[in-house]
């Protein structure tokens, strides 16, 4: 489709989806042979599966709190949103929240909270969480806003509910930003996206918060775009093995070592790779390749089928697949309203 087609917007939501439910089988394993990978997404083709047998994490059930916010109030309202979060928390704790969020989100359940924003700054010893819970349910701000001042603002905002560690909400934006201009087509031209991000972080990362953070955890200054050029690197590389990515890039639950690698494995799968079958579109080589990184798998796969489907649309998108997991149609439905919220706003509405 063209740029910010409907299209876009269901792939971008499903393919965060199907991320989520597919990627959940090999979260923590550490590194997962392809073969396995393959047999389980082949497995995805026999109709033997029932409706939605693979459930999603809190990856997508934050998501779907962050849509419903963004929704229901016509923009970002930190109140409503943190509400939602906790509230979802409490009908379904057992979802594999991270171990450290939980305690944000019984306190955001407090009717007396004056600062929605306090639970999450008392994190590990008042520094924040830097895991990538900010950024595996930031898509829907990239499909709520078409100007991409607000998508940087409202992310960043939308993440430090949880996560008040640059090296989280940071993490966060950047994920919103491949997003953003994975839907306006940007793809087409992967080593001028690759700028953009770059040129983007750069900013983003030049203030003083994120300098201190960075001085604190000892990580490098602008942590982010030092592992956007690690990524330049390897992609000039004419073959790139998983230790490599893994090494380079990172397959854990920091933001920082997740977020840049999920836009890797988009930008990896643009085209036919050996180790991929030759029936496999980019969107199915762009999920199977970031299951078999390991790691956090569900939240890589997550963030990569998030870019991925804003970039290949619905159409390739398989039935089975979205026959398997749990709330992969709802989201295709939702994400209509996300484009008619954003082209409301692009008309100045
Ligand atoms: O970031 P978060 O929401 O977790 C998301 C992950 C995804 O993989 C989901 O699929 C789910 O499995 O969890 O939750 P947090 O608890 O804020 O962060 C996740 C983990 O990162 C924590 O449990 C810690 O192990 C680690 N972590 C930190 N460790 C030390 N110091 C995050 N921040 C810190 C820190 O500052
Ligand atoms: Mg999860
Ligand atoms: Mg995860």
């Amino acid at each position: 489709g063209g740029m910010a087609s409907l299209s876009r917007f269901k792939g971008a939501l499903v393919g965060a989806v199907l991320g989520d439910c597919v990627g959940g089988e090999f979260e923590g394993a550490e590194e997962v042979p392809m073969e396995t990978v393959l047999l389980h997404l082949s497995s995805l083709e026999e109709d033997t599966k029932g409706d939605g047998t693979l459930e999603y994490s809190d990856d997508t059930a934050m998501a779907r709190c962050v849509v419903q916010s963004l929704l229901t109030r016509a923009g970002f309202d930190e109140q409503d949103m943190a509400r939602r979060f906790a509230k979802e928390y409490s009908l379904a704790p057992g979802r594999g929240y991270g171990s450290g969020v939980i305690q944000v989100l019984k306190k955001l359940s407090s009717s007396q909270l004056s600062d929605v924003y306090q639970p999450a700054r008392d994190q590990f010893n008042g520094r924040g969480s830097f895991g990538n819970g900010g950024a595996m349910r930031v898509a829907p701000f990239a499909l709520a806003f078409p100007d991409l001042s607000d998508v940087k603002k409202y992310s960043r905002s939308g993440a430090m509910l949880t996560h008040s560690c640059s090296l989280g909400y940071n993490g966060a934006v950047l994920q919103a930003l491949a997003v953003h201009l994975s839907l306006q087509g940007a793809l087409e031209l992967p080593t001028q996206f690759l700028e953009k991000l770059i040129a983007e972080m750069e900013e983003v990362e030049d203030e003083e918060a994120a300098r201190g953070d960075a001085r604190a955890l000892k990580e490098v200054e602008k942590p982010f775009c030092e592992r956007l050029y690690r990524m330049r690197d390897l992609m000039d590389r004419s073959k790139v093995s998983i230790e490599e990515v893994i090494c380079e890039l990172g397959n854990g639950v920091a933001a920082l070592h997740s977020v840049p690698t999920a836009i890797f494995c988009v930008l990896h799968c643009l085209q036919p790779r050996e180790s991929l079958p030759q029936r496999y579109g980019g969107l199915e080589r762009t999920m199977a390749y970031s299951l078999a990184l390991g790691g956090d798998t569900d939240t890589i796969a997550c963030m990569a089928g998030a870019i991925a489907g804003a970039h290949y649309g619905i159409e390739v998108i398989p039935e089975a697949w979205m026959k398997c997991c749990e709330g992969a149609k709802e989201a295709e439905v939702t994400a209509q309203r996300l484009h008619a919220l954003y082209h409301q706003r692009a008309q100045g509405g």
